[in-house]
């Protein structure tokens, strides 16, 4: 088995020198359980993360009505029946500051903290080819050395918050979601403008609605929304979920996306309208995500069954907005339900009656610049505003990583190379970056359509054994081979151009950043098809990725 460095510090050039058998970077879902594997193995392992505390997107993602999509019973670790159990939820779909407590009570009860530096930005990342090890830089100047290197930092977690022209000028308060500060911001009775109407902003616009004195919403594309229902839990209901402890561990890897439903409801071409209407209704009043990943699989693929999931949907949204110009405002026409990101709300399109509420159209004319004053649009018009709320979205899948320096053999740049074309080996690995291991990356299910404690478990676990085996044969370096890479794009391009999601624009499709290269970033062949894929690759020997 190869040595293991139980030298934490070393002395070079009169620096201290953090050597490390595997640097993780962050300590959020991925993060917190990759350090606690590799702990668990005997290794010298360190996390590092630019945050004050735990929790990756629960840490930074604290804006007013932040919360779980997910159930809370599903969005858990299954490694371990006691971390499980040792927690009680207090609803179906919690808010930020309940699950950034589970976060923290997780590094507690792993005992992880010690192991963590945070308020701690990784600027560099660099392979020497010669050692078989990575240099990593962070901002302060510290230099670690380490043989692994594990990115857990997150999918949705580098921020379009530098957007507009004049951001900087605005004289009052201006906020990207992900980055809201801890102190209270005071919006009663301001007037606030919010950018953005996806899943963060449907919840920011429902939750601040009724206490500010003007909102003004803009909008470029309209959201096909699903009313959340979100139970309370007690002692019952905590015992019930808790009771499901194995079903869950066994359920969740092997459906479609990491839920505990699945596309269980027949094939739509089998049953009668009023039977499809039923199961749609059925599975409306559940007010989870069901209705988007596990009705009818068929909606993913043929443009009829989704016109016609699609139109299910606008009736629901019809009936709850009181007049036509909100309907021609707020519900989509023009691409297909499930086709990018569904977000569920609560009282999203009620807001819009509230008489201080109102929606500024910048499909056609598009927000300009951001003057002192507040938002000022293509044609001139200006917005006045004391609060402006960036709910913008990220540069997902690719962002986190391509905001660090990243240089593999021969010095080639992973955010150059991805400029061109963003590829990986099942999001695990990128072949000219050995001993670089991702989770959350592209062209895995983790990149966006999974439940992401199912994803980021499977994925770390995977990196876990994968380095085990390394060490238990002996071995120093790993590398994903160019065939295996090319392989596997094209299965996942294969896969994600049979859908009808590659036609729609989002963030799902790199579009919501200009020049980001067009690609599905998540892998759509379902979880349970890709956890299989990669158990397979492990089970083999690891064929297509190059050891030494
Ligand atoms: P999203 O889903 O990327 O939404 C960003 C929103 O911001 C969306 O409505 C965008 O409109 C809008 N946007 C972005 N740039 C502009 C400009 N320049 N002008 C007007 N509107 C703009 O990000 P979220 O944070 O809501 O959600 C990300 C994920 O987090 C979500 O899917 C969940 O998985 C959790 P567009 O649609 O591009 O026309």
């Amino acid at each position: 088995m190869a040595e293991v460095t139980s030298k934490k510090v070393e002395e070079s050039n009169g620096e201290s020198l953090f050597v490390l058998d595997a640097a993780v970077i962050g300590a959020g879902v991925a993060g917190l359980y990759q350090l606690y594997q590799l702990r668990e193995q005997g290794l010298n392992v360190r996390a590092f993360d630019t945050a004050g505390g735990v929790g990756g997107t629960w840490y930074w993602n604290r804006y007013p009505g932040a919360k779980f999509d997910s159930a809370s019973y599903i969005y858990q670790y299954l490694f371990s029946e006691e971390l499980y159990k040792g927690w009680s939820w207090t609803e179906k779909f919690p808010g930020q500051p309940e699950i950034e407590r589970w976060m923290n009570y997780v590094a507690d009860t792993l005992d992880l903290r010690g192991d963590i530096q945070f308020d701690t930005t990784i600027e560099s990342a660099h392979y020497d080819e010669d050692r078989g090890r990575w240099t990593l830089t962070t901002v302060a100047g510290q230099v670690i050395d380490t043989q692994f290197l594990v990115g857990c930092c997150g999918m949705l977690s580098a921020p379009m918050s530098d957007l507009f022209e004049g951001q900087s000028s605005f004289k009052g308060q201006i906020f990207h979601t992900a980055r809201w500060p801890r102190e209270t911001v005071e919006l009663k009775g301001k007037r606030v403008g919010v950018i953005g109407n996806g899943a963060t902003g449907i919840q920011v616009i429902q939750t601040i609605a009724p206490e500010v004195g003007e909102l003004k919403v803009f909008i470029r594309t309209p959201q096909y929304v699903n009313a959340m229902n979100n139970p309370q839990y007690g002692p019952a209901e905590v015992e019930e979920y808790k009771s499901k402890f194995e079903y869950f561990q066994e359920r969740l890897p092997n459906t479609f996306a990491g839920f505990e439903f699945n596309f269980d409801n027949g094939a739509w071409a089998d049953q009668t309208p009023e039977q499809r209407q039923a199961v749609l209704e059925r599975i409306w009043n559940n007010g989870s995500l069901e209705l988007w990943i596990a009705s009818f699989s068929e909606m993913f693929f043929d443009e009829d069954v989704n016109e016609q999931v699609s139109e299910f949907v606008r009736n629901k949204m019809r009936e709850r907005l009181k007049d036509k110009e909100l309907c021609d405002l707020l519900i989509p026409t023009d691409y297909g339900f499930g086709t990018h990101r569904v977000p569920l709300e609560s009282g999203y399109l009620e807001a819009y009656h509230l008489p201080h509420v109102s929606i500024v159209s910048v499909k056609d004319n598009p927000v300009k610049r951001i003057t002192p004053e507040g938002i000022q649009l293509t044609d001139g018009t200006t917005h006045q505003f004391d609060v402006i709320i960036l709910a913008t979205g990220f540069d997902a899948g690719s962002g986190a990583l391509t905001r660090i320096d990243i240089r593999g053999r021969d010095g080639r740049s992973l955010k150059e190379q991805w400029q061109q074309d963003i590829t990986t080996t099942m999001g695990l690995q990128i072949c000219g970056y050995p001993n670089l291991f991702t989770t959350g990356a592209p062209l895995a299910p983790s990149a966006a359509l999974c439940n992401m404690t199912t994803c980021l478990q499977q994925q770390t676990e995977w990196i876990t054994e994968c380095i085990q085996h390394l060490r238990t044969n002996d071995l120093q370096v790993i590398e994903a081979t160019r065939e295996a890479e090319d392989a596997w794009v094209k299965h996942h391009d294969e896969t994600a151009d049979a859908t009808l999601v590659t036609k729609t624009n989002s963030w799902y499709m790199g579009s919501n950043i200009e020049g980001k290269p067009r690609r599905l970033l998540s892998y759509i062949g379902g979880v349970g098809a890709y956890r299989q894929k990669c158990t397979e690759v492990a089970d083999q020997g690891y064929p297509g990725f190059e050891m030494h």
